[in-house]
């Protein structure tokens, strides 16, 4: 998978060389390019954002240095895929998308190529994101109901949940399907060495060697937890048996 990320703070990206993305970068699983959007500026202060139209607090960045950056990120050659290549999708984080989560997730580890447009300040001028949408897939995508200063952080939480999903990142496959929200469910807790500990014992059914029992006893914790914190995540499964309903009520 190929990933271009545009931003005026291309340090602030720097923590994804870092832990297992950095990893799959150097093993080529993900060409990960951070572009510094003033390198696409031509006069002496670099400028990219300016006042905006009709006024009211704060900048806009300008469409002209995103359109250049964008550009130049559809112009690098990509890895010949098989078949007819797919459009590259155009992130663009902003609170004004839908909520990122992890069906998107999967559904993004799928692509060829993405790339993240990181605004600053008030936004990006409108022209140049109707204008994105006429070369890419466009995903104006948030990450929750809150305020972030820009779309730096918010590109890197989606492209740490992204690129764990694409085949040969995480090395145990397994370790990926046994995950809080993967199928709707929060996680069972989880214990190690010592069983007891300050006077705290792991679960006695832990201890016990039968897997079956375990299986559901872990089944139980998850539907308890998740009736507990997340309520909302609970109403929206469908595959609930008669034992599961049961623990929930
Ligand atoms: Cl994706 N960007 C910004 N700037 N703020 C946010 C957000 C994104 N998601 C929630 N708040």
């Amino acid at each position: 998978m190929k990933i271009d990320v545009v931003s005026i703070f291309p340090e602030y990206l720097a923590g994804l060389q870092l832990s297992l993305i950095g990893k799959a970068v150097d093993q080529g699983l993900l060409d990960l390019t951070v572009h510094d959007l003033r390198d696409f500026t031509f006069d002496r202060h670099n400028t990219v954002d300016d006042s905006p139209y009709g006024g009211g607090a704060g900048m806009v960045m300008k469409a002209e240095p995103w359109a250049l950056a964008l550009e130049n990120i559809l112009d690098e050659p990509k890895a010949a895929g098989a078949g007819t290549p797919q459009k590259s999708i155009l992130i663009v984080p902003s609170p004004a998308g839908p909520v990122f989560n992890q069906r998107i997730a999967e559904e993004l580890s799928e692509a060829e190529h993405l790339v993240f447009a990181c605004g600053r300040y008030e936004g990006i001028d409108q022209r140049v994101i109707d204008w994105s949408a006429e070369h890419f897939d466009l995903r104006p995508m948030s990450i929750g109901d809150y305020v972030l200063n820009g779309g730096e952080v918010a590109s890197m939480v989606m492209i740490e949940a992204v690129s764990r999903l694409v085949p040969g990142v995480i090395g145990n496959p397994e370790s990926l399907t046994e995950e809080s929200h993967e199928d709707g469910l929060l996680e069972y807790p989880i214990y190690t060495k010592p069983a007891s500990w300050r006077g705290r014992d792991v679960p006695d059914i832990l201890l016990s060697g039968n897997h079956g029992a375990i299986a559901r006893w872990r089944r139980d914790r998850r539907l308890e937890l998740t009736a507990e914190v997340r309520p909302d995540l609970l109403a929206e499964l469908q595959d609930l048996d008669k034992h599961d309903r049961a623990v929930v009520e």
